[in-house]
């Protein structure tokens, strides 16, 4: 029996094959697609349709390459939702979360429920496009056509299956879950007007979803396919694939966004922890992902895209090493690098606006951007070490992010812990172990880490004997006197 995960990110997707040959983890990337949105008279859109043509296009490419019987598993982004109707059909287009209808709705919501009442019902950071916002924009005369509201990774599995589920990682982050009753929360529901009802039936990662209605697809032909329920979320999958075998470390799935935090039993809700804005995501197997997002490698695939086409990232990251050292302290957090029309603007103003100087040259810019994410990513090591009350040796850095050696060598010297990197496919890698799981492969999800830790290499960067730890201090001076947002 093959393996096959559809991991599909903001910027792209694919199929990657994988199984345990000869004590090893293997994974072969089979399909390719381009996934963004786009803007249509001022609202942005994601093409959900050209999604699941693309899934299908990849398996019946599996049937090619003599795959007949397979499991599959599906994630993808979060907090974006799909609403269907009584005959299964679509209500709406797609709203990306990086859409500016719902700015300022936390200021909204927040006027009926406190933030610290939402926070202690939920666990869920405060982030402007998690589903409980997007869903208060959302029009009344959609939301009274909607029989099913869905998250992407459960709308897809629908859509291929028939089957329609609410799968508990991806459903946490819509901020509509009670941590403690351990379902959809009645005041938030109603704030919304809503019924429970109107989301399907809770699923678990290594549950079983159904078979692919291979009569769906009449032009297609496809192998027999099992669709295994993993962690949808792709956060989810990515920490399930963090390769991590001792104690004290913390993970940074690095992509679009950078999330950076800890696996824990139990869901960390404090005062300090809505302070500093962390989330208690629901991960596999009962865990909770405490972590907190920074704006990540999506600054620097902005940069690219406004700035200079041609480089690709290998090469971005070489003009920042050859860049003299950086001279601007940034809060990549601000809300303002959410979606500026054009991120190397935003950026040159932000540096004028705090009389800094100002980048202009490739290499200036992405080592700015490189040299300040590593500070945000060791200031949020210290912040989750405070609140935790845990001590972290080590960051495991997962995800395309963890190629990126200049960033992970900032990230050690900076945070004086010893940063390991790779997989770069620890979300697919991660789906494929909740399929082997299921599929009595593998024991539990520990046997799993152990089985990539063996499998692929793993780069270690040691802190240096002086660090650069001293940048911490001057960037949080700097941010704070600047009244920027709290990073
Ligand atoms: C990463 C991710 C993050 C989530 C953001 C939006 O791809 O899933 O975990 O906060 O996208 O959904």
């Amino acid at each position: 029996m093959t393996h096959i995960a559809v991991d599909i990110g903001a910027s792209s997707g694919r199929l990657v094959i994988g199984d345990i040959k000869n004590g090893k983890l293997t994974i072969e990337e089979i399909h390719r697609f381009a996934n963004g949105f786009t803007e249509r008279n001022g609202t942005y859109y994601w093409d959900i349709d050209h999604l699941l043509t693309e899934i299908v296009k990849g398996l019946a490419y599996a049937k090619t390459l003599g795959v007949k019987r397979c499991t599959l598993g599906i994630d993808t982004w979060a907090t974006d939702y799909v609403l269907v109707d009584q005959e299964g059909k679509r209500v709406q287009e797609v709203i990306a979360y990086r859409d500016k209808r719902t700015e300022r709705t936390i200021e909204k919501i927040t006027k009926h429920i406190s933030k610290k009442d939402i926070y202690e019902k939920t666990g869920i950071q405060f982030l402007s496009f998690n589903t409980l916002y997007q869903l208060y924009e959302e029009k009344k005369e959609n939301l009274e056509k909607t029989k099913m509201i869905m998250t992407v990774p459960d709308y897809l599995g629908y859509k291929l299956t028939g089957c329609a589920v609410t799968e508990v990682t991806s459903a946490s982050c819509t901020q509509l879950l009670n941590v403690k009753e351990k379902d959809f929360d009645q005041d938030l529901l109603q704030l919304l007007s809503i019924e429970r009802e109107q989301f399907p039936p809770f699923s678990y990662p290594g549950d079983m979803l159904g078979y692919v209605r291979n009569e769906y697809f009449p032009d297609y032909d496809l192998p027999e396919t099992k669709v295994i329920i993993v962690g949808s979320h792709d956060t989810a999958s990515a920490v399930a694939g963090v390769p991590a075998a001792e104690k004290n470390w913390a993970y940074l799935s690095s992509g679009t966004w950078s999330l950076i935090g800890i696996e824990s039993d139990t869901p960390i809700i404090t005062e300090k922890s809505l302070f500093y804005n962390y989330t208690n995501e629901w991960g596999v197997f009962g865990t909770y992902r405490f972590l907190k997002n920074i704006m990540g490698m999506w600054i620097i695939q902005e940069v690219r895209r406004h700035l200079t086409k041609d480089y690709n990232f290998a090469q971005m990251v070489d003009e920042a090493r050859k860049a003299p050292p950086c001279k601007q302290f940034i809060n990549f957090n601000d809300q303002r690098f959410f979606n500026p029309d054009n991120m190397v603007e935003e950026i040159q103003k932000y540096c004028r606006e705090t009389l800094q100087p100002v980048p202009q040259s490739t290499g200036e810019i992405a080592r700015c951007v490189f040299t300040n994410l590593a500070i945000l990513y060791s200031l949020s090591i210290d912040e989750i070490e405070s609140i935790s009350g845990r001590t972290i040796d080590s960051l495991y850095i997962v995800g395309g992010g963890s190629q990126n050696d200049f960033i992970n060598e900032m990230t050690a010297a900076v945070s004086r812990k010893t940063v390991f990197a790779g997989p770069s496919e620890a979300t697919a890698v991660g789906n494929i172990l909740i399929q082997l799981i299921a599929e009595k492969k593998l024991a539990n999800l520990q046997e799993g880490r152990n089985l990539v830790l063996n499998s692929f290499s793993i780069k270690r960067f040691d802190p240096r004997e002086s660090g650069n730890e001293a940048l911490k201090e001057q960037f949080k001076q700097a941010v704070f006197s600047w009244i920027c947002t709290e990073y």
